[in-house]
C-alpha cells in the first residue's frame, strides 16, 4: 500500500468511522492503527451514545446491533442527600434520549463496516511522522513488522488520539492549546455485578465528591467516584471503593449498590485540552487528537464521531471536485461544536461535583443543582446540550429563528 487519497492514522471511533464515510462518498482511504486488532476490540472507554452517532451507523449500515443490545435512555436520575429526581431527557427534547452501548461493541461493528467495504487497514502499523504535510503528496511514515513504510496521500487525517503524532506534524507556531485542569479525577471501575439499572444513570451529588452509576452491560457495572489529587486512589482496596460508593449512594429509603469484583479499575483525569486550528495544509485532526474533553458528560465519542461527519462529506468535494469550501471551513465549524461541548462539560462537572475547599463554588454548584431540578427551561437546554441535539436541531427547536444575527446557516 503505497498510495490513497485519504491517509487515516488510528482505528479508534474517528477513524474507523471516517473510513466507512468516505467510502460512501466513493473516496478511498487507507486506515494505520499502532495496536493489534484484538486489542482494539478489547479496550474498554466510552459507553453513552448520543443520537449523532446513532445516525452515523445508520448512514455506514452499522446500526443494527446498538438498536437490539444498547440501552435507550430517556432521562437520569440525580441524587443528592437523601433527595432523587428524575430528569426527563427525551419529554424535554421532543423525544431525544440516549443510548449505552460499549464503545468496545461499536469498534467491532465498524471495524465489521470496514471488513465488508474491503477498505484496507494495517495493525501493528504505528505511524513515526507525517511529511510534506503542506504539499499535494502528503507522505505518512510507518512500522509494520520492524519493516518501515511509506503511504502517499492527497490528504492525511490524524484521528490517532489524545497522544496524536500527526499532530506534530503541524509546525508548533501554527498551533494553539487551549487547556484546562481541574484539581480533582475520577477513579473508574468496571464491576462484575449487574447495574442496579439499566433504563438510567444515576449523577450524585455528594458532600464527599462526586459519583456516577453507569454500565456496558447487564453484568458490567461502570461506577466513578471523584477523588482528589491528594489523595492516591491506586492505595484503595477493593473494600474501601465499596465503601465509599455505598456512602455516597446511601438514600435512607435503602438503594442496593450491586457489587462484584472489580475487573478494570483507572483514574480518569478532569482536564481539558482543545487543539486550533484543526487543519494545516492536507493534515486534518478530528477526534482525542484534536480535543479532549471532562469526561462528566461523555462527550469524547460523540465528538469524534462529530467531526468525520463534517469532515467526510468536505474531503468528497475536495478530492473529487477540487472544491475546498468545506475543508476550508471545517475547522471553525467543527471547533464551534466542539467548544459547546467543553462549555457544557464544564458546567455539568460545576453542577455535580463537590467544591469543599471553595465555599464561593459550592454556593455555585447549589444553585445550578437547584436550578436543574426545578425548573424546566434550564432542565431543556441542559438536557438538549446532555442529548446531544445538533446546533440545527436546537435552533428550530429554540426561538432563534434564521433571521436572527446569532443563528448559523449552511451544512452541519
Ligand atoms: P481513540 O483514542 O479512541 O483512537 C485513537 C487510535 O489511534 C487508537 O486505536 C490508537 O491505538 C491509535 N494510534 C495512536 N497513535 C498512533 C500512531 N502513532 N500510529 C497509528 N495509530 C495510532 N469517554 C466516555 O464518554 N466515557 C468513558 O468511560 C471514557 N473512558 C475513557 C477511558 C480512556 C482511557 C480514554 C483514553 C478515553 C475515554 N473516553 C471515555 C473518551 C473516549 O471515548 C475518546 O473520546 C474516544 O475514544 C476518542 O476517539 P478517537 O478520537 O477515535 O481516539
Ligand atoms: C460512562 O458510562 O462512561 C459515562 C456515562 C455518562 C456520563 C459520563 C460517563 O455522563
Amino acid at each position: 500500500m503505497s498510495r490513497t487519497q485519504v491517509g487515516i492514522i488510528g482505528a479508534g471511533p474517528a477513524g474507523l468511522m471516517l473510513g466507512l464515510l468516505l467510502a460512501r462518498e466513493g473516496v478511498d482511504s487507507v486506515v494505520l492503527e499502532a495496536r493489534d486488532r484484538p486489542y482494539v476490540e478489547s479496550r474498554v472507554r466510552a459507553g453513552h451514545i448520543e443520537e449523532g452517532v446513532v445516525e452515523a451507523l445508520a448512514e455506514v449500515g452499522e446500526d443494527t446491533r446498538l438498536r437490539q443490545e444498547g440501552f435507550f435512555q430517556s432521562s437520569f436520575e440525580v441524587r443528592a442527600g437523601d433527595e432523587r429526581h428524575r430528569v426527563p431527557v427525551a419529554q424535554l427534547t421532543g423525544g431525544v434520549g440516549t443510548w449505552m452501548y460499549s464503545q468496545k461493541e461499536l469498534l467491532k461493528d465498524l471495524l465489521g463496516g470496514i471488513d465488508k467495504a474491503g477498505i484496507p487497514i494495517l495493525f501493528e502499523a504505528p505511524v513515526i511522522g507525517v511529511d510534506g504535510v503542506a504539499t499535494p503528496r502528503p507522505l505518512i511514515r510507518y512500522a509494520h513488522k520492524r519493516r518501515p513504510g511509506r503511504l502517499s496521500c492527497d490528504v492525511v487525517v490524524g484521528c490517532d488520539g489524545s497522544y496524536s503524532v500527526a499532530r506534530s506534524a503541524i509546525p508548533a507556531a501554527n498551533l494553539r492549546f487551549f487547556s484546562h485542569c481541574y484539581p480533582f479525577s475520577w477513579l473508574g471501575i468496571l464491576a462484575d455485578a449487574p447495574p442496579v439499572t439499566t433504563d438510567e444513570l444515576i449523577y450524585v451529588h455528594h458532600p464527599s465528591g462526586f459519583a456516577l452509576h453507569s454500565f456496558r452491560s447487564q453484568s458490567l457495572t461502570r461506577l466513578y467516584l471523584q477523588t482528589w489529587s491528594s489523595e492516591d486512589p491506586e492505595q484503595w482496596c477493593e473494600e474501601d471503593i465499596w465503601r465509599e460508593l455505598r456512602r455516597r449512594f446511601r438514600v435512607h429509603s435503602g438503594w442496593p449498590l450491586n457489587e462484584g469484583k472489580i475487573v478494570q479499575r483507572a483514574e480518569v483525569k478532569l482536564r481539558t485540552l482543545v487543539v486550533s486550528p484543526l487543519r494545516y495544509g492536507n493534515l486534518f485532526l478530528a477526534g482525542d487528537a484534536a480535543h479532549v474533553v471532562p469526561p462528566t458528560a461523555a462527550k469524547g465519542l460523540n465528538l469524534a464521531v462529530a467531526d468525520v461527519r463534517m469532515l467526510a462529506p468536505a474531503l468528497a468535494d475536495y478530492v473529487h471536485r477540487a472544491d475546498p469550501s468545506g475543508v476550508d471551513s471545517y475547522s471553525e465549524r467543527a471547533l464551534r461544536e466542539v467548544w459547546d461541548a467543553v462549555a457544557f462539560s464544564m458546567e455539568m462537572t460545576s453542577v455535580f461535583h463537590a467544591f469543599p475547599k471553595d465555599r464561593f463554588q459550592a454556593g455555585l454548584q447549589e444553585a445550578r443543582l437547584r436550578r436543574l431540578c426545578s425548573s424546566p427551561p434550564y432542565a431543556r437546554t441542559f438536557c438538549e446540550m446532555y442529548a446531544g441535539l445538533s446546533r440545527v436541531r436546537r435552533q428550530s427547536s429554540s426561538y432563534l429563528q434564521d433571521s436572527h444575527p446569532l443563528a448559523v446557516k449552511g451544512r452541519v
